[in-house]
């Protein structure tokens, strides 16, 4: 009997000692596809672990603002945490290229580009002593604004809402002045008057409830950006072999099932936007040349100063 127990006691000790409590921070709100993905995703680690990797998903930037979660990985202040992946455009380009006017502007391409993006930023977070373990797009990116915009000119001005810097440099040749606000912030900002328009997903339309302050929604679909989630590798490196499988499934799950609902929600959340009164019309040939001559501008530009990085993937992508 005093056997019995005392071997009982030790099991639950062991259980404790090696139970893994991760918190895990998005700069993304809760009713967020990505958020519901990632909170799935730590269900399956939970499970398959045994409960001895036990993450829980901060949302909205609860527990770090969006410009540093990376870091915060980084330094181990968490294992593990969700960010935009064109927000490290700063360090380097090549993080950036999702954020490139019209180079991936469909799901096909936008796959292919992160299969060719994956090897080098997988050198490049190394480095850092970081390991991307999965990363999904965003529905392709449209225009909210109060009027119907029939031509690059029409955005001449504008109080425009920017997330990262080649969006800033985008809303900048055509003439907006952006300004950069994170997605929790978007209600306010507007409410405030600070912007009067902005590009984004459908997603993001919806979940900021983009009818409260904009009237008109075209699906320019000028690229397809994705989020990134990233892992501390000392911390990756200290976990048995079992968990360390058990995160790599789930992972690729996570990946694969978050790039459904994107595909999904592309449709379903414009559909949203029209229920609550938004007027959603086609962009104008106009419009679309317009653009296309900025994203050119600037794709000549990153050709022409990106790193070495960036040539490798827009190489590969281009195969
Ligand atoms: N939503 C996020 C990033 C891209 C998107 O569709 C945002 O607007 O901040």
């Amino acid at each position: 009997m005093m056997k019995f127990v005392l071997a009982a006691g030790l099991a639950a000790l062991s259980t404790t000692a090696w139970a893994q409590s991760w918190d895990m921070p998005t700069p993304y709100g809760d009713t967020v596809f990505h958020t519901i993905n990632i909170r799935t995703f730590a269900d399956e680690v939970r499970e398959a672990t045994g409960g001895k990797v036990d993450i829980t998903v901060h949302s909205a930037g609860s527990l770090f603002p969006h410009g540093e979660i990376k870091n915060a990985v980084r330094s181990g202040q968490v294992p593990i945490g969700e960010f935009f992946m064109s927000q490290l455009v700063n360090e380097d380009a090549a993080y950036g290229l999702d954020s490139q006017p019209f180079l991936a502007t469909s799901y096909q391409d936008a796959t292919r580009l992160w299969n060719a993006q994956k090897p080098v930023i997988t050198e490049l977070l190394a480095e850092q002593g970081l390991i991307p373990l999965f990363s999904v797009a965003w529905p392709p990116q449209g225009l909210y604004t109060n009027k119907e915009i029939a031509s690059v000119d029409d955005l001449k001005g504008l109080r425009f809402r920017a997330y990262n810097a080649a969006l800033e440099e985008f809303a900048a040749l055509a003439g907006a002045a952006p300004i950069q606000v994170e997605a929790a912030d978007i209600p306010q900002a507007f409410a405030t008057g600070q912007v009067e328009s902005m590009m984004t997903s459908p997603s993001t339309g919806v979940s900021s409830t983009a009818w409260d302050f904009t009237s008109h929604y075209t699906p320019v679909n000028a690229w397809v950006p994705k989020n990134l989630v990233v892992i501390n590798q000392s911390v990756f490196d200290a976990l048995d072999q079992d968990s360390k499988d058990a995160i790599m499934a789930a992972a690729a799950a996570a990946e694969q099932r978050g790039w459904a609902m994107s595909e999904e929600e592309t449709g379903t959340q414009t559909s949203l936007l029209a229920d609550n009164g938004m007027t959603i019309y086609p962009p104008s040939d106009e419009l679309i040349t317009g653009l296309r001559l900025i994203g050119e501008e600037m794709l000549v530009n990153l050709q022409a100063n990106g790193s070495e990085a960036t040539l490798r993937v827009l190489e590969e992508f281009k195969k």
